[in-house]
């Protein structure tokens, strides 16, 4: 192992990566590596695969593109409508696009997670002690390296994420100064954005460093950012909906137990379970950039078709109570969905603009619900949905996917558990995101990956390259 070690240093040109293998070589032997440690023996070899992919594949068709477009970052490729030419929109553009797709690899299937299903993660990622559900933290490994890492592993980045978790006094400052009836999801995107004054990277990019080395204080930044989001989302939930200081971060807990404690939830251990699992599904695996498009990006998951959805869901299923009670029989359900229907309204929860059965997140939460809640009125009314909507839908015969997606049921979840302000929900959403997001950043970084800057044309522009052609 020693002497492997010694060769990849060798053969590594840059001294950021050999500093990371060489701090592994100081450590004790039998100790395992570091997320950091691995990743610097992972990324040199990637970067050779990705050089020769594109030696040998790069001018090829692929669909109407050829493969160096697709690493090319779509450059010049006519892909999007544009409304207003301006570089910044557009690059914002992208980085909502790229946040907003879900890393459906497979409309079919559902999402997976570096190839594994969610049923594979929860029975293959390292839990807590006396937990069911897979710790989040496994998950980023997983999403950074492929690999599922070993229970000391996780536990050592809980350890790791609980040291950087404090976040600087102005920001707190920030988030307390917000008025109440300013959007969890804009304060939220406000906090994040003003994190970028302690980044790693604009400070490294400001000495300098070497393009070779960018993934490293991105690295740093994801870290700290995933390390934060707790005391940003607490702060804010407590701010919002007074209710009281936030505890101080407990650093032998795992992420998902500090995040409950600071919600106010630290002794509800199915909360804690809860969050373990929601945290895990709703990650994603799709880029972003730096701070402050992570920040931008938060605005985009923000929109009621996407992730502000699960805020919508809970919003429609109240009404409907209000409007039908509590025991509703199915057939006044189906009338209240078709009222909705009938009024040009889309029925939150259901649908998606990628996958095209019931999304398997949903599926993950239903059966958390049925071993945790299986007699909440709430959950009753979420399954009696599900067996009349997709029909509903159907029969209306325009949804391409009549089936629930993950923001049909993570509402019911939260309400059971006394989170009921609807409001907050994306919040989490994007807690988690932030995992997969910066999972991609940092090889993105590694690899060198470009902006996207697909090419968009007007209407007028359109109108006159086809005039006169079939
Ligand atoms: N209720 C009513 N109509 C729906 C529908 C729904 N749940 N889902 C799709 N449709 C309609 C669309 O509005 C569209 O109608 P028009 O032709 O009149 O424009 C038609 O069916 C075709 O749409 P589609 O190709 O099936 O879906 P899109 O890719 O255009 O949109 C989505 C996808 C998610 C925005 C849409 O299904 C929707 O609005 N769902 C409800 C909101 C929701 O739950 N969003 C969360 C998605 C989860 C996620 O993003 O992660």
């Amino acid at each position: 192992m020693v002497s492997a070690l010694r060769a990849s240093i060798k053969k590594t040109g840059s001294p950021f990566l050999r500093s990371a293998v060489s701090a592994r070589l100081l450590s004790t032997a039998s100790k395992q590596p570091t997320l950091k440690e691995r990743l610097a023996e992972l990324i040199p070899v990637a970067q050779e695969k990705v050089k020769a992919a594109r030696h040998e594949h790069g001018k090829k068709s692929f669909g109407p593109v050829i493969v160096d477009q697709l690493y090319g970052g779509m450059r010049g490729l006519p892909a999007l409508i544009g409304k207003a030419r301006s570089w910044t929109r557009v690059s914002l553009h992208i980085i909502i696009v790229a946040f907003a797709s879900d890393g459906f690899g497979d409309v079919e299937e559902g999402i997976r997670f570096r190839g594994k299903t969610i049923p594979e993660i929860q029975g293959q990622l390292p839990k807590a002690p006396g937990g069911s559900e897979p710790l989040p933290e496994g998950l980023f490994w997983l999403l950074v390296t492929g690999e599922i890492p070993t229970y000391e592993q996780v536990a050592d980045l809980s350890k790791d994420w609980a040291a950087r978790a404090a976040i600087p006094e102005f920001v707190e400052e920030v988030l307390d100064r917000c008025p109440p009836t300013l959007h969890p999801m804009s304060q939220f995107s406000l906090a994040v954005t003003a994190l970028n004054h302690n980044s790693a990277f604009a400070k490294a990019y400001a000495e300098g460093v070497s393009k070779k080395e960018y993934w490293g204080p991105t690295f740093e930044d994801s870290m700290d950012l995933i390390a934060k989001l707790p005391n940003i989302a607490g702060r804010i939930y407590r701010n919002v909906y007074g209710r009281g200081k936030l505890p101080p971060i407990d650093a032998q807990k795992d992420y998902s137990h500090n995040l409950a404690a600071l919600l106010g939830f630290g002794d509800n251990p199915a909360f804690v379970e809860l969050m373990r699992l929601y945290i895990t599904i709703h990650s994603d695996h799709e880029g972003g950039n730096t701070l402050p498009s992570y920040a931008a990006a938060l605005n985009g998951l923000a929109g009621p078709l996407h992730g502000l959805a699960n805020q919508e869901v809970l919003v429609w299923l109240t009404k409907m109570q209000a409007k039908i009670g509590e025991d509703a029989s199915d057939e006044a359900v189906k009338e209240y969905v078709w009222s909705t229907l009938k009024g040009g309204q889309v029925v939150p929860g259901y649908g998606h603009a990628v996958l095209r059965k019931t999304d398997p997140r949903y599926v993950a939460q239903r059966e958390f619900a049925l071993k945790h809640l299986p007699n909440d009125k709430l959950f009753k009314l979420v399954g009696q949905i599900y067996n009349i909507v997709p029909g509903i839908l159907l029969e209306a015969g325009k949804a391409k996917n009549p089936w629930p997606n993950v923001d049909a049921h993570s509402g019911a979840l939260l309400t059971y558990y006394g989170l009921t302000e609807m409001q907050y929900y994306t919040v989490l959403f994007g807690v988690s995101r932030a995992f997969g997001v910066t999972a991609q950043l940092i090889w993105d970084r590694a690899l060198g990956a470009p902006l996207e800057r697909p090419k968009s044309y007007s209407t007028d522009a359109i109108n006159k390259i086809f005039k006169g052609k079939n």
